[in-house]
């Protein structure tokens, strides 16, 4: 054995490990309490590359995520740039954000950019700011996709709520038990560029469609039948489920654990909070949330329920 070989061999198991986050300034310190836990888990004898794609993001909360390095998960930054796709999206979200559209912001679009933008990686990750690691996030980067295009998980939400099970399966084609959760995607960066991924998406935004969640709604349309479904415990929506062996908790359309006391592995937040440079920002935050707020935030899943019941009921929306 040569000593290139082992040299080779050795390169391979320190492959970097790309994990995507996208966010605004006030996701900012949610995605802080996911990175820790990241950094928490991380495996010493492996490299993680957190990379963070923005289009508005203050000096101030770069550098206090710049400041959480670590000896083997190096952060880095993507501002967004202005593009053909990028133009499509703004004109779709401005347009649906005034009919109180909850999924009507540019962010929720960026992931569909990682694999048109990142040509230097073949594989990688997305995970939502709302997520907390619970387990090394290398594991679920070793996962063989075989010959789907993605992983994710089968979305938990749907099947707890009628109208939202009749949305799927009427108004998008898709069968509930199939739909998957786009908060946690593990992505073939390769084969994504191959299908043009985004301009099938932005194909499809130009069609102007009324949605309950569009970068989701999409993702699963267009990668139906080559979608792996990922293990539970890789997505883990504490509000309603087990949280017992979750390697990854995510606070997804339910209660926040910065807003609300009683949440499930809400402390698992707070753990993760705490030694960011962002608690006290968090803990604020907490403090201000009002009744009031806490209604409208009712209010709107109420609203996207109903929105659902209705979409469920009109004709088929992609062909
Ligand atoms: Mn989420």
């Amino acid at each position: 054995m040569s000593i290139f070989n082992t040299g080779r061999s050795l390169f391979k198991k320190t492959k970097v490990v790309p994990v995507f986050l996208t966010i605004t300034d006030d996701y900012a310190k949610y995605a802080a309490a996911a990175i820790n836990s990241l950094m928490k888990h991380a495996n010493h004898k492996r490299y993680y590359r957190v990379i963070i794609m923005y289009d508005k993001l203050s000096l101030k909360n770069r550098w206090r995520l710049r400041n959480m390095v670590t000896r083997n998960v190096a952060i880095e930054f993507h501002k967004m740039k202005y593009s053909l796709y990028m133009q499509i999206i703004k004109r779709y979200c401005a347009k649906r954000s005034g009919s109180g559209d909850f999924f009507a912001r540019e962010v929720y679009y960026y992931r569909a950019f990682i694999a048109r933008v990142f040509l230097q990686y073949d594989k990688g990750i997305y995970i939502d700011s709302d997520t907390i690691l619970m387990a090394d996030i290398g594991e679920l980067f070793d996962i063989d996709l075989g010959d789907n295009i993605i992983a994710a998980r089968v979305d938990p939400k749907v099947a707890m709520v009628p109208e939202f099970v009749d949305y799927v399966e009427k108004a998008l084609g898709i069968p509930a038990k199939e739909y998957v959760n786009s908060g946690v995607l593990l992505m073939d960066l390769k084969k994504l560029r191959k299908i043009h991924y985004i301009t099938q998406m932005t194909d499809l935004i130009k069609q102007d469609a009324d949605l309950v969640a569009p970068d989701q709604d999409y993702l699963n349309v267009i990668l139906k039948g080559k979608i792996m479904h990922l293990d539970p415990k890789w997505n883990c929506q504490p509000e309603g489920e087990n949280p017992k062996n979750a390697k990854l908790l995510h606070f997804n359309l339910s209660k926040k654990p910065w807003y609300h006391d009683d949440v499930n592995s809400g402390e698992e937040f707070w753990k993760a909070a705490k030694g960011t440079g962002f608690y006290g920002d968090l803990m604020r935050e907490k403090e201000h949330y009002t009744e009031k707020q806490a209604e409208e935030d009712a209010m709107k899943i109420k609203a996207l329920i109903e929105k659902g019941a209705k979409l469920a009921k009109g004709k088929r929306i992609f062909k």
